[in-house]
């Protein structure tokens, strides 16, 4: 099976280091203290999102999974796509359901995952290679937010981008996003794109701060990777996990309220960041979409949404859209 896994690693040597430094430098040095979401991700922050997956709160990879088992074949049949272009690493069995319908429908002949973490890439490339005979994987290291070179992949092409984590852009970075894709893509390819619909605060709120405080180890989590790559110490206990909703921006923010004043060092940038008392450092945005709305904001990125099926109990949107 090797000779159809390629891994083509776009990223630049010192990517980790250089974009590690300038988000923390601008992110802790302004205000509201801010972390991009990105840097819950590595081995630990990993298995906690998995966990996360699986807890009773935490419903939207269930919905997203529920809404695909149903209209995986519906995919394959409207996109007849032949390659199958994966954005961010996506859980296996929402990938496999989407390889078992297009495999079954005859047209598929390539799968290109495309994740900042090249093992995450690797060991599922060679699993899926394994599983898919006569599937060619092409994967690529690479950072998607400065943009997607599809080139040589062979079309119709249909682009999942799952999970909602679209939700962790703000309008801005989104509508740059849609801009970068439809500039990628031609007209017979697909974004396929799941969305997390606003629903009652409480439920959402307690989607991201469960019963067993599995999100907030994952939310601490950042503090451990900051002491361990930059040499920081900052005192995990010394901060309580907090889910709010905006209701103005219609969003989750997941943010680390310093339980007292303290000072963390960080020798890696030369750089020591005070906090006040009950001062929030805010990690991650989870925006919440309506169909409307959601609709508009592709329409305005060069996206004409052509179906939207939602799970039975309508918490979660996955939506096919064209350029
Ligand atoms: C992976 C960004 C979709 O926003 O729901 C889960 C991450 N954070 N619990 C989300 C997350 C806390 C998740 N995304």
């Amino acid at each position: 099976p090797d000779d159809r896994f390629t891994l083509d690693d776009r990223l630049p040597a010192d990517y980790f280091t250089a974009t590690l430094h300038a988000d923390v430098r601008r992110g802790l040095g302004g205000t509201p203290r801010t972390l991009p979401p990105k840097w819950f991700y590595d081995e630990r922050g990993s298995d906690l999102f998995e966990e996360i997956t699986r807890l009773p709160e935490y419903y939207p990879t269930r919905a997203e999974q529920e809404i695909l088992d149903r209209r995986a074949v519906e995919i394959a049949t409207l996109t007849r796509a032949a390659t199958l272009i994966e954005l961010g690493s996506g859980s296996s069995r929402k990938t496999r359901l989407l390889l078992d319908a297009l495999t079954a429908g005859g047209t598929l002949r390539r799968y290109a995952p495309l994740d900042v973490s090249a093992t995450a890439l690797e060991e599922a490339g060679r699993a899926i290679c394994r599983d898919y005979p006569g599937l060619r994987v092409a994967a690529t290291v690479a950072d998607f937010e400065g943009g997607l070179a599809l080139s040589d992949e062979p079309g119709p092409r249909l682009l999942a981008f799952l999970g909602s984590t679209i939700g962790n852009f703000d309008e801005e970075q989104r509508a740059a996003f849609y801009r970068t894709l439809a500039l990628s893509l031609t007209s017979d390819d697909v974004l396929l794109l799941g969305a997390d619909l606003v629903k009652e605060p409480e439920v959402l709120v307690r989607a991201y701060d469960d019963a067993a405080g599995v999100t907030a180890e994952f939310d601490k989590n950042v503090l451990h990777v900051l002491n361990r790559e930059l040499g920081a110490d900052f005192d995990p206990a010394g901060f309580d996990h907090v889910a709010v909703w905006d209701a103005e921006h219609e969003r989750i923010e997941m943010r680390l309220r310093s339980r007292r004043a303290q000072v963390a060092k960080i020798p890696g940038l030369d750089l020591s960041v005070d906090f006040a008392e009950g001062e929030d450092l805010r990690t991650e945005l989870s925006c919440k979409f309506r169909r409307e709305t959601l609709t508009a904001e592709l329409k305005e990125g060069g996206f004409t949404v052509r179906q939207w099926w939602t799970d039975a109990a309508g918490r979660f949107a996955l939506l096919l859209a064209v350029p």
